[in-house]
C-alpha cells in the first residue's frame, strides 16, 4: 500500500498522503460518470451536470451534458468543424477537438435516390499462401434513429493487390484473395446506396471493414463512419439531425 511508504516519516505526511489518494479516486470516478454515454452507461447526476431535459442548442444533447462535457449548450457545433456536439459524442469522436472526426475515415452519401459513394479499404498483410476475406459489419446503432450503416450497404468487392504477382487467385465478388505471398496490400471496395425517406438532415453511422485469415483469425480492420448527407448539402452547411428527447 502506499501509504506505507511515507509511515516511517510521520504521521502528518501519512495524512496529507492518504487524503490526496482519496481525493485523486473520487475525482476518476467522477471523470467516469462524466463520459459514460451511448455504452449505456448511467447519465451523470442532475445535480452533478446540470439540466438534463433541455436543449438549448436543440442538437440533441441535453444541456446537461453539454456541459458535463466541457461544450456549449448554446451552440450544436462547439468545435465549429461542421460536425454536432451530438454526433462527435455519439460517434466517440470529439466534439472539442476541430481535427475530430478523422476525415480520411469518412464516406459521404447523398440523400438523394439512385445517389452512391464507396471507399477503397487498403489493408497490409505478410501471406504465406494463405486466403485472406474481407468481411463488411455495421456497428451498433448510436444516432438516434432505427438507421445502421448496414441500410445503405450495397456490396464490396476485392479488387486488387500491389504487388499483384504474390496473389495466386483474386475472387472479387467473394471479398477474397486466394494464395498470398509475402508482404502484400490488399484492396477492397466497398459501396452504399442511398434508400428509404429523405429527412434533410445529417446522421452518421459508423461501420467496420476486418480482414480475416482463412483460420478465422481477424489480420486486419479498419472503422469508418457513413455521413449520409441532405441532396446538395454538406457539414458546415446541413443541419445535423438531432434526438428527441435529448440525450
Ligand atoms: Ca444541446
Ligand atoms: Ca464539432
Amino acid at each position: 500500500m502506499p501509504c506505507g511508504v511515507v509511515r516511517r516519516r510521520g504521521v502528518a505526511p501519512l495524512v496529507v498522503w492518504c487524503v490526496a489518494l482519496a481525493f485523486l479516486s473520487t475525482a476518476a470516478a467522477g471523470c467516469r460518470r462524466s463520459f459514460s454515454g451511448f455504452d449505456g452507461g448511467p447519465r451523470p447526476p442532475a445535480e452533478d451536470a446540470g439540466p438534463t431535459d433541455v436543449d438549448t442548442d436543440g442538437d440533441g444533447l441535453c444541456d446537461g451534458q453539454e456541459l458535463s462535457r466541457g461544450l456549449r449548450a448554446d451552440n450544436a457545433d462547439t468545435d465549429a468543424d461542421g460536425y454536432s456536439d451530438f454526433a462527435e459524442v455519439s460517434l466517440g469522436d470529439d466534439p472539442t477537438l476541430p481535427s475530430s472526426p478523422d476525415r480520411e475515415r469518412l464516406v459521404f452519401l447523398s440523400e438523394a435516390s439512385m445517389a452512391a459513394a464507396e471507399v477503397a479499404v487498403a489493408m497490409p498483410v505478410f501471406g504465406a499462401g494463405e486466403v485472406y476475406q474481407g468481411a463488411f459489419q455495421s456497428l451498433s446503432q448510436v444516432y438516434p434513429d432505427d438507421q445502421t450503416a448496414g441500410a445503405y450497404f450495397a456490396g464490396a468487392t476485392a479488387v486488387g493487390a500491389t504487388p499483384g504477382t504474390q496473389v495466386f487467385r483474386v475472387e472479387p465478388e467473394a471479398q477474397r484473395f486466394v494464395g498470398v505471398q509475402g508482404r502484400t496490400l490488399l484492396v477492397f471496395r466497398v459501396r452504399f446506396a442511398y434508400q428509404g425517406p429523405v429527412r434533410g438532415c445529417l446522421r452518421a453511422y459508423p461501420f467496420l471493414y476486418s480482414l480475416k485469415r482463412e483460420d478465422g483469425r481477424i489480420v486486419g480492420q479498419r472503422r469508418y463512419t457513413l455521413v449520409v448527407v441532405p441532396d446538395g448539402g454538406r457539414p458546415g452547411e446541413s443541419t445535423w439531425c438531432g434526438a428527441s428527447p435529448c440525450w
